[in-house]
């Protein structure tokens, strides 16, 4: 009996999304790494894989990811300084906008929204980023 009362007492909390709120709720800015660079970019989501890193400045622009060999690639990012950083789904600048205010995180750019197809679903950034700017 108390098994039971259990288990349904966690079915309960999980379907009220409690552990997700004791686990840290929407925003997840401290599971992010210490970069140690300005911008850090990486291959896979939640900050892992291969890692690109950038300085503040025009010295940290990427014009064309492709020279990195990270064309199309990005999966998360993290942004460390008081700066905006904008991306691009084409190199040079070209073709979608977004950006990654100062001190944001993106733990997983497949939850982000780049458009919307003409059947309303949301197409995301993961793996199509070729550029990236620093603004401000
Ligand atoms: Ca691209």
């Amino acid at each position: 009996m108390v098994v039971v009362v259990t288990l349904i007492t966690f079915i309960v909390l999980m379907t009220l999304g409690v552990f997700g709120l004791l686990a840290g709720g929407a925003p997840k800015a401290s599971a992010a790494p210490v970069c140690n660079a300005a911008l850090c970019m990486y291959s896979d989501a939640n900050y892992s894989g291969s890692t690109l890193t950038a300085a503040r400045g025009v010295s940290g622009d990427y014009p064309n990811l492709k020279e990195k060999g990270f064309n199309d690639a990005m999966s998360s990012m993290n942004n460390m300084v008081n700066h905006t950083q904008v991306f691009y789904s084409d190199a040079n600048g070209d073709g979608y906008r977004g950006y990654l205010p100062p001190y944001a995180y993106a733990p997983d750019l497949a939850n982000i929204a780049r458009t919307q197809s003409i059947f309303g679903n949301l197409i995301s950034w993961n793996d199509v980023i070729s550029s990236v700017y620093w603004i401000g």
